[in-house]
């Protein structure tokens, strides 16, 4: 580390197993999402936990050897007694949805592009989607992912046992695609099998923004009642996990017991910037839809500790600890850890129609000091966002950060006066800098992160970052550069990213992420992410279809690319209907 990589620093070195434990959690995110990871590591990783559980045990051990039997038994009566409490005050308000009065949703009706060619590009990734889906339909029906190159069903514990991942997912892009009959299958399925009352522990954070998110997005554009009922019922579910001291959400919750606790890698018992600060959207509209305010309150109170704290050089750590509300180690990232929570900012007041001032300014303040002391320029002028160890530069930008040229972008009508241009041209350079990490590789599909130093720019040198799994950011940023600036190069990125999914990830049973994508040859992680169908494809249509289709004026896209629509200021609450 030289000299120059230092930014103003407070006392906040990283400690000394800094290095160790940002491998570990990279390590455990990516097997989580079903990544490829070398063996050396993973049974490093295994001896970690091993040695973790081992020394947690024992302290445990040693706490209970100290308490007297009857003191145990007290203990315990009063934890269950106190999560049956909670679970019950959070559902006492459910007696039944209220009557809706359902509003047909803006910009649905997709027509034709006028070109031809953009016509022609606009079906192939329709037909696209029918590969992925008739494949998953095929071979992993019911389940919640795709193998495609083994034919099977993927599953992935970040659902628990909660199934159907893929249908969720799928279906607001089933529903602008126009695949009707498709989407009716998906709905039935939903009717008859999409079931939370599951004995396993799930990830609040993606369980939110795919399941809540995916059956939110299908109400606001069908109007069936069912994917109402289901997200809020959902909801409901995933209240205890907000059953902390602080109110700061648990990662992980057992949706049977109500039990909830955080990842092991996760600094001190932390909780993580980008899962609790991911939120905020599908709450206020769970609110909103269920005319209860539990959820909105919810997620007000993450804000409102939030703003209590001393920001390091005005920065949001990655890590939060729901016990004691305080930060934990002082990482902070734009990607992996960190990234959706400044998207939810920034949406969080577009979708209240530009009433919540206090999430643009939090949004705002947050992108200043990330441009202070994360944005930085390679010696040939590319833009790149690195991440942040207590005060010292890791020149390393992740595949999911390049999420953040399309936030920039949306952002920047809003700007503080004469920014506004600034903050347009910032989200043009970072999606620049994304197309050129796709563009470096020799299936032109961008690795999962790129780095800035030793003399190489925008290109993976660590075996482990060299993966693609199928990921939507870049596709996302062109999607709103396109929008924002109808400059062809956008198209045109897009489709080259379409013809390399084509060429490299495009098989006989669908679409498989890859291992390297330096190499000659593929070599398939078989794994369909859902997100792929989600995601992926949605912000390609996008791409490729005409401006009126999903106004950005009327919707906003979760982080998983579901639709909501923007809360009407002068109509606050939902039209509950007299019975
Ligand atoms: C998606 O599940 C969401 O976009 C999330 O916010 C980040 N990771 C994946 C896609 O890469």
């Amino acid at each position: 580390i030289t000299q120059c990589e230092l930014a103003p620093l407070g006392d906040h070195k990283p400690g000394p197993g800094a290095r160790a434990e940002d491998a570990a959690e990279g390590r455990a995110r990516r097997r989580e999402e079903g990544a490829p990871g070398d063996p050396e590591a993973a049974l490093e990783d295994n001896l970690a936990r091993i040695r973790e559980n081992h020394e947690r045990a024992l302290r445990e051990a040693k706490e209970t050897l100290q308490k007297l039997p009857e003191e145990i038994q007290r203990d315990i009566l009063l934890e269950k007694k106190k999560v049956a409490q909670d679970q019950l005050r959070d559902k006492a308000p459910f007696r039944g949805l209220p009557p809706v009065d359902f509003v047909p949703p803006i910009g649905v009706e997709s027509r034709e592009p006028a070109d031809a060619a953009i016509r022609e590009k606009r079906a192939k990734i329709k037909e696209m989607m029918k590969h992925a889906w008739n494949n998953y339909k095929g071979y992993a029906w019911g389940l919640n992912e795709l193998k495609p190159i083994s034919k099977g069903g993927h599953s992935s514990s970040l659902f628990g046992n909660i199934k159907g991942a893929t249908i969720v997912d799928a279906l607001d892009t089933l529903f602008i695609m126009e695949m009707k009959h498709e989407f009716e299958e998906a709905k039935s399925w939903v009717e008859e099998n999409l079931d939370f009352n599951v004995n396993a522990e799930i990830s609040v954070f993606e369980v939110n923004i795919r399941f809540v998110g995916g059956l939110l997005s299908a109400y606001y554009l069908s109007g069936e009642e069912i994917f109402r009922k289901k997200a809020v019922e959902l909801g409901v579910k995933l209240l205890p996990a907000f059953h902390t001291p602080s109110g700061i959400p648990w990662a992980l919750l057992n949706m049977k017991s109500g039990i909830g606790r955080n990842w092991p890698w996760a600094s001190g018992g932390s909780s993580i910037l980008a899962e609790f600060g991911t939120l905020h959207l599908e709450f206020m509209h769970l609110s909103h839809l269920s005319g209860n305010p539990i959820f909105a309150e919810k997620v007000m109170n993450i804000r409102t500790v939030l703003n209590k704290l001393e920001k390091p050089q005005g920065l949001y750590p990655n890590y939060l600890n729901p016990s004691s509300g305080q930060w934990g180690q002082h990482h902070v990232s734009v990607g992996g850890l960190g990234d959706s929570f400044y998207e939810y900012l920034l949406k969080a007041w577009l979708m209240s129609d530009k009433t919540d001032l206090e999430a643009k300014k939090m949004y705002f303040d947050a992108v200043q000091a990330i441009e202070t002391h994360l944005i930085r320029k390679s010696s040939s002028g590319l833009t790149y966002i690195a991440e942040w160890k207590g005060g010292l530069l890791e020149h390393k930008m992740g595949h999911l950060t390049c999420f953040a040229g399309g936030m920039f972008a949306l952002g920047a009508d809003a700007a503080p006066e004469g920014m506004a241009q600034h903050y347009l041209e910032l989200g043009a350079e970072i999606a620049r800098t994304c197309h050129e990490s796709y563009n470096r590789t020799f299936m032109k599909l961008g690795p999962e992160a790129f780095r800035f130093d030793g003399g190489v720019e925008a290109i993976a040198t660590r075996q482990n970052e060299k993966y693609y799994i199928l990921r939507p950011e870049v596709m996302e940023t062109y999607m709103y550069m396109w929008r924002l600036t109808h400059d062809p190069k956008y198209r045109k990125w897009a489709w080259e990213a379409v013809e390399a999914l084509e060429n490299h990830c495009r098989v006989n049973g669908g679409y498989s992420g890859l291992r390297d994508v330096y190499l000659l040859h593929e070599s398939y992680d078989d794994v369909q992410q859902s997100f792929f169908l989600a995601e992926t494809l949605k912000y390609l249509y996008l791409i490729f279809s005409d401006d009126d289709l999903l106004p950005l004026e009327h919707w906003i896209f979760n982080s998983e690319a579901h639709l909501l629509p923007i809360l009407p200021k002068d109509k606050k609450e939902v039209e509950i209907r007299e019975e």
